[in-house]
Protein backbone atom coordinates (compact mmCIF):
# COMPACT_ATOMS: atom_id res chain seq x y z
CA UNK A 1 0.00 0.00 0.00
CA UNK A 2 1.76 3.31 -0.84
CA UNK A 3 -0.37 6.48 0.06
CA UNK A 4 -0.79 9.52 -2.30
CA UNK A 5 1.43 11.71 -0.31
CA UNK A 6 1.14 14.88 -2.37
CA UNK A 7 4.18 17.32 -2.95
CA UNK A 8 7.34 16.69 -1.36
CA UNK A 9 7.15 19.82 0.20
CA UNK A 10 5.14 19.68 3.32
CA UNK A 11 3.65 22.84 4.95
CA UNK A 12 0.81 23.64 7.86
CA UNK A 13 -2.13 23.54 4.75
CA UNK A 14 -3.91 25.90 6.55
CA UNK A 15 -1.26 28.62 7.07
CA UNK A 16 1.18 30.22 9.69
CA UNK A 17 0.79 33.48 11.63
CA UNK A 18 1.24 36.86 10.44
CA UNK A 19 4.18 37.37 12.96
CA UNK A 20 4.26 33.24 13.96
CA UNK A 21 6.62 31.04 13.20
CA UNK A 22 6.99 29.61 9.98
CA UNK A 23 8.62 25.98 9.28
CA UNK A 24 8.83 23.16 6.71
CA UNK A 25 9.65 19.91 5.64
CA UNK A 26 10.58 18.83 2.44
CA UNK A 27 11.60 15.53 1.64
CA UNK A 28 14.35 14.76 -0.66
CA UNK A 29 17.33 12.93 -1.83
CA UNK A 30 19.80 15.64 -1.74
CA UNK A 31 22.14 16.02 1.00
CA UNK A 32 23.41 19.33 0.56
CA UNK A 33 21.37 22.57 1.30
CA UNK A 34 18.38 22.95 -1.37
CA UNK A 35 17.37 26.35 -2.80
CA UNK A 36 13.84 27.02 -1.80
CA UNK A 37 11.45 29.92 -2.92
CA UNK A 38 8.00 31.50 -1.20
CA UNK A 39 5.45 32.36 -3.90
CA UNK A 40 2.30 34.39 -3.82
CA UNK A 41 -0.76 33.47 -5.27
CA UNK A 42 0.27 34.87 -8.77
CA UNK A 43 3.66 32.59 -8.59
CA UNK A 44 5.94 35.99 -7.57
CA UNK A 45 8.49 34.65 -5.43
CA UNK A 46 8.00 36.83 -2.52
CA UNK A 47 10.93 35.03 0.00
CA UNK A 48 13.77 32.93 -0.72
CA UNK A 49 16.71 30.86 0.79
CA UNK A 50 18.04 27.53 1.75
CA UNK A 51 17.25 24.61 3.24
CA UNK A 52 19.22 23.08 6.20
CA UNK A 53 19.37 19.18 5.43
CA UNK A 54 18.63 16.94 9.14
CA UNK A 55 19.49 13.33 7.61
CA UNK A 56 17.08 10.63 8.15
CA UNK A 57 13.96 11.15 10.34
CA UNK A 58 13.75 8.25 12.57
CA UNK A 59 9.40 8.15 12.48
CA UNK A 60 8.76 8.98 8.90
CA UNK A 61 12.52 6.96 7.34
CA UNK A 62 12.68 10.10 5.19
CA UNK A 63 15.59 11.79 4.02
CA UNK A 64 14.31 15.71 5.31
CA UNK A 65 15.67 19.17 5.31
CA UNK A 66 13.75 22.10 7.16
CA UNK A 67 12.83 25.21 5.74
CA UNK A 68 12.55 28.24 7.67
CA UNK A 69 10.38 31.37 6.68
CA UNK A 70 9.41 33.02 9.89
CA UNK A 71 10.60 36.64 8.93
CA UNK A 72 8.44 36.84 6.01
CA UNK A 73 5.26 38.81 7.04
CA UNK A 74 3.15 39.53 4.78
CA UNK A 75 -0.64 38.43 4.96
CA UNK A 76 -1.43 36.73 1.96
CA UNK A 77 -3.45 33.67 0.45
CA UNK A 78 -2.71 31.11 -2.07
CA UNK A 79 1.33 31.30 -1.19
CA UNK A 80 3.33 28.01 -2.07
CA UNK A 81 6.66 27.01 -0.97
CA UNK A 82 9.14 25.84 -3.97
CA UNK A 83 11.68 23.48 -3.44
CA UNK A 84 13.81 20.63 -4.76
CA UNK A 85 11.49 20.72 -8.51
CA UNK A 86 8.17 20.34 -5.68
CA UNK A 87 5.49 22.58 -4.93
CA UNK A 88 4.19 22.76 -1.26
CA UNK A 89 0.33 22.75 -1.20
CA UNK A 90 -1.46 25.93 -0.79
CA UNK A 91 -1.35 28.17 2.51
CA UNK A 92 -2.32 31.36 3.70
CA UNK A 93 -0.53 33.73 6.28
CA UNK A 94 -2.48 35.53 8.56
CA UNK A 95 -3.61 37.08 12.02
CA UNK A 96 -7.23 35.24 12.25
CA UNK A 97 -6.88 32.06 10.70
CA UNK A 98 -7.68 30.13 13.74
CA UNK A 99 -10.83 32.06 14.76
CA UNK A 100 -12.92 29.76 12.85
CA UNK A 101 -11.15 26.51 14.29
CA UNK A 102 -12.12 27.48 17.75
CA UNK A 103 -15.96 27.36 16.73
CA UNK A 104 -15.38 24.41 14.96
CA UNK A 105 -13.34 22.37 17.30
CA UNK A 106 -16.81 23.64 19.83
CA UNK A 107 -19.13 22.99 17.41
CA UNK A 108 -18.15 19.10 17.29
CA UNK A 109 -19.77 18.35 20.65
CA UNK A 110 -22.86 19.53 19.80
CA UNK A 111 -22.75 17.36 16.57
CA UNK A 112 -22.10 14.23 19.67
CA UNK A 113 -24.20 15.11 21.72
CA UNK A 114 -26.83 11.95 22.85
CA UNK A 115 -30.11 12.38 24.20
CA UNK A 116 -31.34 15.62 22.22
CA UNK A 117 -33.03 15.87 18.67
CA UNK A 118 -29.52 17.68 16.94
CA UNK A 119 -31.10 20.77 14.90
CA UNK A 120 -30.41 21.16 11.13
CA UNK A 121 -31.02 24.34 11.37
CA UNK A 122 -28.00 25.08 14.01
CA UNK A 123 -24.99 23.13 12.03
CA UNK A 124 -26.19 22.46 8.70
CA UNK A 125 -28.85 19.79 7.22
CA UNK A 126 -26.88 16.68 6.92
CA UNK A 127 -25.85 16.92 10.90
CA UNK A 128 -29.94 16.54 11.78
CA UNK A 129 -31.00 13.66 13.57
CA UNK A 130 -33.68 12.57 16.04
CA UNK A 131 -32.65 12.30 19.94
CA UNK A 132 -30.53 8.89 20.77
CA UNK A 133 -30.82 6.65 23.59
CA UNK A 134 -33.64 8.47 25.42
CA UNK A 135 -36.37 5.63 26.07
CA UNK A 136 -37.85 5.93 22.37
CA UNK A 137 -37.87 2.26 20.29
CA UNK A 138 -35.67 0.49 19.11
CA UNK A 139 -33.31 2.30 21.83
CA UNK A 140 -32.87 0.69 25.63
CA UNK A 141 -32.12 3.90 27.30
CA UNK A 142 -30.52 5.89 28.74
CA UNK A 143 -33.18 6.92 31.43
CA UNK A 144 -33.77 3.85 33.15
CA UNK A 145 -30.32 1.91 32.40
CA UNK A 146 -29.34 -1.18 34.73
CA UNK A 147 -26.25 -2.08 35.83
CA UNK A 148 -24.37 -5.49 34.47
CA UNK A 149 -25.87 -8.27 35.53
CA UNK A 150 -24.28 -8.15 39.78
CA UNK A 151 -23.39 -5.39 39.80
CA UNK A 152 -26.12 -3.17 41.67
CA UNK A 153 -29.72 -3.52 42.02
CA UNK A 154 -31.47 -0.38 41.07
CA UNK A 155 -31.11 1.86 37.67
CA UNK A 156 -30.01 5.27 36.81
CA UNK A 157 -31.11 8.08 34.43
CA UNK A 158 -28.25 8.99 32.65
CA UNK A 159 -29.46 10.61 29.63
CA UNK A 160 -27.46 13.11 27.72
CA UNK A 161 -23.96 13.98 27.98
CA UNK A 162 -21.77 13.58 24.41
CA UNK A 163 -21.27 9.96 23.05
CA UNK A 164 -17.51 9.30 23.61
CA UNK A 165 -16.10 8.86 20.28
CA UNK A 166 -17.19 6.65 17.05
CA UNK A 167 -19.18 4.62 18.96
CA UNK A 168 -22.70 5.18 21.73
CA UNK A 169 -20.60 4.90 24.85
CA UNK A 170 -20.43 7.29 27.54
CA UNK A 171 -17.45 7.36 29.86
CA UNK A 172 -17.02 8.94 32.88
CA UNK A 173 -13.03 9.45 32.61
CA UNK A 174 -12.81 10.33 28.93
CA UNK A 175 -15.94 12.98 29.08
CA UNK A 176 -14.74 14.22 32.43
CA UNK A 177 -11.29 15.03 30.74
CA UNK A 178 -12.79 16.66 27.87
CA UNK A 179 -15.44 18.16 30.06
CA UNK A 180 -12.16 19.75 31.81
CA UNK A 181 -10.59 21.05 28.51
CA UNK A 182 -13.76 22.65 27.46
CA UNK A 183 -14.29 24.18 31.11
CA UNK A 184 -10.40 25.30 30.90
CA UNK A 185 -10.74 26.69 27.55
CA UNK A 186 -13.66 29.33 29.34
CA UNK A 187 -11.58 29.59 32.20
CA UNK A 188 -8.37 30.66 30.52
CA UNK A 189 -10.05 33.86 29.44
CA UNK A 190 -10.21 35.09 32.84
CA UNK A 191 -6.08 34.81 33.47
CA UNK A 192 -4.74 35.22 29.96
CA UNK A 193 -3.41 38.25 28.59
CA UNK A 194 -4.12 37.59 25.22
CA UNK A 195 -7.38 36.17 25.98
CA UNK A 196 -8.94 39.55 25.71
CA UNK A 197 -11.63 39.04 28.33
CA UNK A 198 -12.82 35.89 26.50
CA UNK A 199 -15.16 38.07 24.18
CA UNK A 200 -15.12 35.51 21.57
CA UNK A 201 -16.12 32.87 23.57
CA UNK A 202 -19.15 34.57 25.28
CA UNK A 203 -23.02 34.23 24.67
CA UNK A 204 -24.09 33.65 21.34
CA UNK A 205 -20.39 32.78 19.84
CA UNK A 206 -21.30 28.63 19.06
CA UNK A 207 -24.27 27.47 17.56
CA UNK A 208 -25.86 25.65 20.31
CA UNK A 209 -29.62 25.51 21.09
CA UNK A 210 -28.43 27.15 24.71
CA UNK A 211 -27.23 30.33 22.29
CA UNK A 212 -28.75 33.56 23.81
CA UNK A 213 -29.29 32.09 27.12
CA UNK A 214 -26.90 34.75 28.76
CA UNK A 215 -24.31 32.22 29.53
CA UNK A 216 -21.24 31.82 27.33
CA UNK A 217 -21.89 28.93 25.17
CA UNK A 218 -18.52 26.76 25.65
CA UNK A 219 -20.21 26.73 29.17
CA UNK A 220 -24.00 25.60 27.82
CA UNK A 221 -21.91 22.64 25.76
CA UNK A 222 -19.64 22.05 29.17
CA UNK A 223 -22.99 21.77 31.25
CA UNK A 224 -24.71 19.09 28.77
CA UNK A 225 -21.75 16.41 30.06
CA UNK A 226 -21.77 17.77 33.36
CA UNK A 227 -25.25 16.84 33.24
CA UNK A 228 -24.87 13.43 32.22
CA UNK A 229 -21.44 13.24 34.58
CA UNK A 230 -23.70 14.13 37.69
CA UNK A 231 -26.26 11.41 36.88
CA UNK A 232 -23.43 8.82 36.93
CA UNK A 233 -23.30 9.24 40.53
CA UNK A 234 -23.92 6.27 42.88
CA UNK A 235 -27.27 7.73 44.83
CA UNK A 236 -27.61 8.13 48.44
CA UNK A 237 -28.25 5.44 50.64
CA UNK A 238 -27.16 2.22 47.86
CA UNK A 239 -24.01 0.54 47.93
CA UNK A 240 -20.94 2.87 47.31
CA UNK A 241 -22.85 6.10 47.41
CA UNK A 242 -21.17 8.82 45.84
CA UNK A 243 -18.67 6.82 43.54
CA UNK A 244 -19.31 7.24 39.93
CA UNK A 245 -20.06 4.44 37.53
CA UNK A 246 -16.88 3.82 35.38
CA UNK A 247 -19.08 3.96 32.29
CA UNK A 248 -22.14 3.12 30.43
CA UNK A 249 -22.55 1.92 26.90
CA UNK A 250 -23.94 -0.91 25.08
CA UNK A 251 -24.17 -4.92 26.27
CA UNK A 252 -22.44 -5.47 23.02
CA UNK A 253 -20.74 -4.14 19.43
CA UNK A 254 -22.67 -2.42 17.04
CA UNK A 255 -21.34 -2.57 13.61
CA UNK A 256 -21.39 0.71 11.33
CA UNK A 257 -22.78 2.72 10.65
CA UNK A 258 -25.85 3.31 12.92
CA UNK A 259 -27.42 6.43 13.86
CA UNK A 260 -27.44 6.74 17.91
CA UNK A 261 -32.01 6.62 17.61
CA UNK A 262 -31.39 2.95 15.72
CA UNK A 263 -28.99 1.37 18.24
CA UNK A 264 -31.24 -1.53 19.39
CA UNK A 265 -28.85 -2.78 21.97
CA UNK A 266 -29.03 -3.04 25.83
CA UNK A 267 -27.18 -0.16 27.44
CA UNK A 268 -25.53 -1.23 30.71
CA UNK A 269 -23.81 0.48 34.00
CA UNK A 270 -20.66 -0.53 34.90
CA UNK A 271 -19.07 -0.77 37.73
CA UNK A 272 -17.95 2.31 39.48
CA UNK A 273 -14.77 2.96 39.84
CA UNK A 274 -12.04 5.33 41.63
CA UNK A 275 -11.06 6.95 38.39
CA UNK A 276 -14.21 7.80 37.20
CA UNK A 277 -14.97 9.45 40.84
CA UNK A 278 -12.10 11.51 41.18
CA UNK A 279 -12.18 12.67 37.76
CA UNK A 280 -16.23 13.66 38.55
CA UNK A 281 -15.18 15.53 41.77
CA UNK A 282 -11.95 17.08 39.73
CA UNK A 283 -14.86 18.43 37.14
CA UNK A 284 -17.81 19.27 38.67
CA UNK A 285 -15.08 21.19 41.35
CA UNK A 286 -14.45 23.11 38.38
CA UNK A 287 -18.23 23.62 37.66
CA UNK A 288 -18.87 25.36 41.12
CA UNK A 289 -16.66 27.94 40.54
CA UNK A 290 -16.97 28.36 37.14
CA UNK A 291 -20.78 28.44 37.17
CA UNK A 292 -21.00 30.50 40.26
CA UNK A 293 -21.68 33.88 38.55
CA UNK A 294 -24.19 32.11 35.64
CA UNK A 295 -26.21 29.86 37.72
CA UNK A 296 -25.98 29.44 41.64
CA UNK A 297 -28.07 26.66 41.98
CA UNK A 298 -26.22 24.45 39.26
CA UNK A 299 -22.44 25.41 40.82
CA UNK A 300 -24.18 24.58 44.61
CA UNK A 301 -25.38 21.30 42.97
CA UNK A 302 -21.50 20.63 41.29
CA UNK A 303 -19.75 21.74 44.58
CA UNK A 304 -21.67 18.94 46.49
CA UNK A 305 -21.62 16.06 43.98
CA UNK A 306 -17.76 17.32 43.88
CA UNK A 307 -17.35 17.19 47.47
CA UNK A 308 -19.28 14.04 47.99
CA UNK A 309 -17.20 12.26 45.43
CA UNK A 310 -13.71 13.34 46.69
CA UNK A 311 -15.07 11.55 49.96
CA UNK A 312 -16.50 8.34 48.61
CA UNK A 313 -12.91 7.72 46.74
CA UNK A 314 -11.14 8.60 49.82
CA UNK A 315 -13.00 5.60 51.38
CA UNK A 316 -12.75 3.33 48.80
CA UNK A 317 -9.38 4.49 46.91
CA UNK A 318 -8.38 0.85 45.41
CA UNK A 319 -12.27 0.05 43.00
CA UNK A 320 -10.67 -0.27 39.63
CA UNK A 321 -12.35 -0.86 36.12
CA UNK A 322 -11.13 -3.72 34.42
CA UNK A 323 -8.90 -4.11 31.15
CA UNK A 324 -11.33 -6.70 30.63
CA UNK A 325 -14.31 -5.34 30.42
CA UNK A 326 -14.52 -4.24 26.97
CA UNK A 327 -17.44 -5.72 25.34
CA UNK A 328 -19.59 -3.25 23.60
CA UNK A 329 -17.25 -0.22 24.52
CA UNK A 330 -14.06 0.70 25.56
CA UNK A 331 -12.42 0.16 28.74
CA UNK A 332 -10.76 2.84 30.16
CA UNK A 333 -9.15 0.92 32.54
CA UNK A 334 -6.70 2.91 34.84
CA UNK A 335 -4.65 1.01 37.82
CA UNK A 336 -2.53 4.18 39.21
CA UNK A 337 -5.17 6.63 40.43
CA UNK A 338 -2.35 8.73 42.80
CA UNK A 339 -2.72 11.22 39.73
CA UNK A 340 -6.62 11.52 39.92
CA UNK A 341 -6.36 12.17 43.51
CA UNK A 342 -3.90 14.97 43.19
CA UNK A 343 -6.10 16.27 40.27
CA UNK A 344 -9.32 16.18 42.38
CA UNK A 345 -7.97 17.65 45.97
CA UNK A 346 -6.15 20.72 43.48
CA UNK A 347 -9.17 21.26 41.79
CA UNK A 348 -11.70 21.12 45.18
CA UNK A 349 -8.62 23.49 46.56
CA UNK A 350 -9.14 26.04 44.64
CA UNK A 351 -12.65 26.31 44.48
CA UNK A 352 -13.37 26.01 48.81
CA UNK A 353 -9.71 27.34 49.38
CA UNK A 354 -10.51 24.67 52.45
CA UNK A 355 -7.54 23.09 54.52
CA UNK A 356 -8.41 19.86 54.60
CA UNK A 357 -7.80 19.45 50.05
CA UNK A 358 -4.62 21.38 50.66
CA UNK A 359 -3.37 18.94 52.93
CA UNK A 360 -4.24 15.83 50.58
CA UNK A 361 -2.68 17.80 47.99
CA UNK A 362 0.43 18.67 49.59
CA UNK A 363 0.51 15.17 50.72
CA UNK A 364 0.43 13.55 46.82
CA UNK A 365 3.46 12.45 45.60
CA UNK A 366 2.32 14.49 42.26
CA UNK A 367 2.87 17.54 44.37
CA UNK A 368 6.47 17.61 43.64
CA UNK A 369 7.10 15.27 40.97
CA UNK A 370 7.22 16.50 37.59
CA UNK A 371 3.90 15.47 36.34
CA UNK A 372 4.63 16.48 32.78
CA UNK A 373 5.10 13.08 30.44
CA UNK A 374 7.47 13.55 27.43
CA UNK A 375 4.51 11.79 25.52
CA UNK A 376 1.48 14.04 26.96
CA UNK A 377 -1.05 14.09 29.13
CA UNK A 378 -4.74 12.25 28.41
CA UNK A 379 -7.32 10.09 30.42
CA UNK A 380 -5.33 7.91 32.09
CA UNK A 381 -2.43 10.54 33.32
CA UNK A 382 -4.05 13.28 35.20
CA UNK A 383 -1.93 15.35 36.73
CA UNK A 384 -0.67 17.91 34.69
CA UNK A 385 -4.44 18.83 34.68
CA UNK A 386 -4.12 19.99 38.51
CA UNK A 387 -0.67 21.19 38.25
CA UNK A 388 -1.73 23.67 34.98
CA UNK A 389 -4.73 24.83 37.37
CA UNK A 390 -2.54 25.26 40.25
CA UNK A 391 -0.37 27.27 37.86
CA UNK A 392 -2.81 29.52 36.29
CA UNK A 393 -6.12 29.70 38.71
CA UNK A 394 -5.77 32.15 41.62
CA UNK A 395 -5.78 30.98 44.69
CA UNK A 396 -4.39 31.39 48.21
CA UNK A 397 -1.43 29.21 47.60
CA UNK A 398 1.96 31.24 48.91
CA UNK A 399 3.39 33.18 46.96
CA UNK A 400 6.94 30.68 46.93
CA UNK A 401 4.76 27.54 46.47
CA UNK A 402 3.25 29.12 43.13
CA UNK A 403 6.50 30.30 42.14
CA UNK A 404 7.78 26.65 41.92
CA UNK A 405 4.60 25.03 40.52
CA UNK A 406 4.72 27.81 37.61
CA UNK A 407 8.61 27.18 37.11
CA UNK A 408 7.67 23.07 36.66
CA UNK A 409 5.35 24.68 34.12
CA UNK A 410 7.92 26.38 32.06
CA UNK A 411 10.77 23.47 33.03
CA UNK A 412 8.47 21.39 31.08
CA UNK A 413 7.75 23.77 28.44
CA UNK A 414 11.48 24.37 27.38
CA UNK A 415 11.62 20.47 27.52
CA UNK A 416 8.91 20.41 24.44
CA UNK A 417 11.01 23.02 22.65
CA UNK A 418 14.23 20.89 22.90
CA UNK A 419 12.06 17.98 21.70
CA UNK A 420 10.40 20.28 18.93
CA UNK A 421 14.35 21.44 17.86
CA UNK A 422 15.08 17.77 17.68
CA UNK A 423 12.43 16.92 14.98
CA UNK A 424 12.45 17.54 11.46
CA UNK A 425 9.02 17.71 11.59
CA UNK A 426 8.94 19.81 14.13
CA UNK A 427 6.76 18.00 16.65
CA UNK A 428 6.94 18.32 20.70
CA UNK A 429 6.87 14.32 20.94
CA UNK A 430 10.19 12.02 20.85
CA UNK A 431 11.05 10.43 17.60
CA UNK A 432 10.61 7.19 18.20
CA UNK A 433 7.21 4.68 17.36
CA UNK A 434 6.33 5.02 21.25
CA UNK A 435 5.19 8.33 20.17
CA UNK A 436 2.68 6.75 17.70
CA UNK A 437 0.32 5.36 19.54
CA UNK A 438 -4.13 5.56 20.08
CA UNK A 439 -4.67 9.05 19.97
CA UNK A 440 -1.54 10.15 20.36
CA UNK A 441 -2.75 13.76 18.19
CA UNK A 442 -4.40 14.46 21.65
CA UNK A 443 -1.39 14.07 23.55
CA UNK A 444 0.26 15.99 20.78
CA UNK A 445 -1.92 18.51 21.08
CA UNK A 446 -1.60 18.63 25.06
CA UNK A 447 2.05 18.86 25.12
CA UNK A 448 1.29 22.38 22.84
CA UNK A 449 -1.11 23.11 25.58
CA UNK A 450 1.35 23.02 28.42
CA UNK A 451 3.64 25.17 25.93
CA UNK A 452 0.97 27.47 25.72
CA UNK A 453 0.12 27.96 29.29
CA UNK A 454 3.75 28.60 29.82
CA UNK A 455 3.22 31.70 27.17
CA UNK A 456 0.43 33.03 28.99
CA UNK A 457 2.45 32.99 32.48
CA UNK A 458 5.44 34.37 31.21
CA UNK A 459 4.61 36.00 28.06
CA UNK A 460 7.42 34.40 26.20
CA UNK A 461 7.09 33.80 22.61
CA UNK A 462 9.17 30.67 22.36
CA UNK A 463 6.49 29.37 24.05
CA UNK A 464 3.95 30.49 21.90
CA UNK A 465 5.80 29.63 18.80
CA UNK A 466 6.82 26.12 20.03
CA UNK A 467 2.81 25.63 20.39
CA UNK A 468 1.83 27.11 16.65
CA UNK A 469 4.92 24.57 15.47
CA UNK A 470 2.98 21.26 17.23
CA UNK A 471 -0.41 22.49 14.97
CA UNK A 472 2.26 22.78 11.93
CA UNK A 473 2.81 18.64 12.47
CA UNK A 474 -1.62 18.29 13.05
CA UNK A 475 -2.46 20.51 9.94
CA UNK A 476 -0.12 18.86 7.81
CA UNK A 477 3.79 19.46 8.15
CA UNK A 478 4.03 15.57 8.44
CA UNK A 479 4.92 12.37 6.21
CA UNK A 480 1.68 11.84 4.85
CA UNK A 481 1.54 15.55 4.03
CA UNK A 482 -1.93 15.48 5.56
CA UNK A 483 -4.24 17.41 7.72
CA UNK A 484 -5.57 15.59 10.53
CA UNK A 485 -8.62 18.18 10.90
CA UNK A 486 -11.85 17.41 8.69
CA UNK A 487 -12.02 20.41 6.29
CA UNK A 488 -8.92 21.99 7.30
CA UNK A 489 -6.34 22.13 4.77
CA UNK A 490 -6.13 20.96 1.30
CA UNK A 491 -5.84 17.81 1.78
CA UNK A 492 -7.39 16.80 5.22
CA UNK A 493 -8.92 13.89 6.90
CA UNK A 494 -12.66 13.36 6.16
CA UNK A 495 -13.40 9.98 6.59
CA UNK A 496 -13.02 8.86 10.55
CA UNK A 497 -13.88 6.34 12.01
CA UNK A 498 -17.62 7.18 13.42
CA UNK A 499 -21.52 5.66 13.88
CA UNK A 500 -22.57 9.17 12.83
CA UNK A 501 -20.61 10.52 10.69
CA UNK A 502 -20.55 7.19 8.75
CA UNK A 503 -20.47 8.85 4.98
CA UNK A 504 -17.84 6.55 3.90
CA UNK A 505 -20.24 3.50 4.14
CA UNK A 506 -23.71 5.19 3.40
CA UNK A 507 -23.89 8.56 1.11
CA UNK A 508 -27.12 9.68 3.09
CA UNK A 509 -24.91 9.86 5.87
CA UNK A 510 -22.56 13.27 6.33
CA UNK A 511 -18.97 13.13 6.70
CA UNK A 512 -17.59 14.20 10.27
CA UNK A 513 -18.19 17.97 10.97
CA UNK A 514 -15.30 20.86 9.71
CA UNK A 515 -12.98 20.53 12.97
CA UNK A 516 -12.96 16.86 13.42
CA UNK A 517 -9.73 15.54 14.82
CA UNK A 518 -8.31 12.28 14.42
CA UNK A 519 -6.50 10.12 16.76
CA UNK A 520 -3.65 9.93 14.19
CA UNK A 521 -0.48 7.29 13.41
CA UNK A 522 -0.42 4.17 15.61
CA UNK A 523 2.41 2.40 15.21
CA UNK A 524 0.82 -0.64 17.45
CA UNK A 525 -1.30 -0.95 14.28
CA UNK A 526 -4.55 -2.02 17.21
CA UNK A 527 -7.32 -2.78 14.48
CA UNK A 528 -8.00 -5.46 11.56
CA UNK A 529 -7.58 -2.70 9.10
CA UNK A 530 -4.38 -1.07 9.38
CA UNK A 531 -2.98 -4.78 10.96
CA UNK A 532 -3.62 -5.75 7.08
CA UNK A 533 -3.00 -2.66 5.39
CA UNK A 534 -0.33 -1.20 6.76
CA UNK A 535 2.24 -4.12 7.99
CA UNK A 536 5.99 -2.70 8.73
CA UNK A 537 4.77 0.65 8.92
CA UNK A 538 7.11 3.68 9.94
CA UNK A 539 5.49 5.13 12.75
CA UNK A 540 4.49 8.64 11.31
CA UNK A 541 2.66 6.66 8.36
CA UNK A 542 1.06 4.09 10.31
CA UNK A 543 -2.17 6.41 9.79
CA UNK A 544 -4.77 5.26 7.17
CA UNK A 545 -7.91 7.92 6.24
CA UNK A 546 -10.44 5.07 6.36
CA UNK A 547 -13.79 4.80 8.45
CA UNK A 548 -12.49 1.26 9.17
CA UNK A 549 -9.35 2.15 11.19
CA UNK A 550 -10.34 2.97 14.67
CA UNK A 551 -7.05 2.52 16.15
CA UNK A 552 -5.81 5.29 13.95
CA UNK A 553 -9.04 7.24 12.41
CA UNK A 554 -11.44 7.68 15.53
CA UNK A 555 -13.17 10.91 15.84
CA UNK A 556 -13.34 11.31 20.08
CA UNK A 557 -14.42 13.51 22.45
CA UNK A 558 -11.03 14.18 24.44
CA UNK A 559 -8.50 15.01 21.29
CA UNK A 560 -11.50 17.67 20.07
CA UNK A 561 -11.18 18.89 23.03
CA UNK A 562 -7.63 19.01 22.94
CA UNK A 563 -7.81 20.97 19.70
CA UNK A 564 -10.47 23.28 20.67
CA UNK A 565 -8.16 24.48 24.06
CA UNK A 566 -5.00 24.98 21.94
CA UNK A 567 -7.40 26.44 18.83
CA UNK A 568 -8.54 29.30 21.16
CA UNK A 569 -5.06 29.75 22.73
CA UNK A 570 -3.97 30.36 18.71
CA UNK A 571 -6.75 32.25 18.17
CA UNK A 572 -6.63 34.77 20.77
CA UNK A 573 -2.58 35.15 19.05
CA UNK A 574 -4.22 37.27 16.14
CA UNK A 575 -1.51 39.60 15.25
CA UNK A 576 0.75 38.77 17.65
O1 LIG B 1 -8.37 6.63 23.63
C1 LIG B 1 -8.36 5.29 24.09
C2 LIG B 1 -6.95 4.77 23.98
O2 LIG B 1 -6.11 5.47 24.87
C3 LIG B 1 -6.92 3.27 24.27
O3 LIG B 1 -5.63 2.77 24.00
C4 LIG B 1 -7.96 2.55 23.40
C5 LIG B 1 -8.00 1.05 23.62
O4 LIG B 1 -8.43 0.76 24.90
O5 LIG B 1 -9.23 3.10 23.63
C6 LIG B 1 -9.32 4.45 23.28
O6 LIG B 1 -10.59 4.91 23.54
C7 LIG B 1 -11.64 4.39 22.77
C8 LIG B 1 -12.60 3.74 23.73
O7 LIG B 1 -12.01 2.60 24.27
C9 LIG B 1 -13.94 3.43 23.12
N1 LIG B 1 -14.48 4.58 22.43
C10 LIG B 1 -13.60 5.09 21.43
C11 LIG B 1 -12.32 5.55 22.05
C12 LIG B 1 -11.41 6.22 21.03
O8 LIG B 1 -10.87 5.33 20.11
Amino acid sequence: YEPDTGPRVRVNQVGYLTAGPKNATVVTEATDPLPWQLRNAAGTVVASGTSTPRGVDAASGQNVHTIGFSSYRAPGTGLTLVADGETSHPFTISGDLYDRLRSDSLQFFYAQRSGIAIDGDLIGAEYARPAGHLDVAPNKGDTDVPCQPGVCDYSLDVRGGWYDAGDHGKYVVNGGLATHQLLSTFERTKTAATADGGAALGDSTLRVPERGNGVPDVLDEARWELEFLLRMQVPAGKPLAGMAHHKIHDKAWTGLPLLPHEDPEQRELHPPSTAATLNLAAVAAECARLFAPYDAAFAARCGTAAKTAYAAAKANPARYASPADATGGGAYDDTTVTDEFYWAAAELYLTTGEQAYLTDLTASPHHTADVFEPRGFSWQGVAALGRLDLATVPSGLPAAERTRIRVSVTAAADAYLAEIARQAYGLPMPGDAGSYFWGGNGNLINNAVVLATAFDLTGDVKYRDGAVQAMDYILGRNALNISYVTGWGEHAAENQHSRIFGNQFDPDLPKPPAGSIAGGPNAALQDPFVEQLLAGCKPMFCYVDDIQSYSTNEVAVNWNSALAWISSFLADQGEA
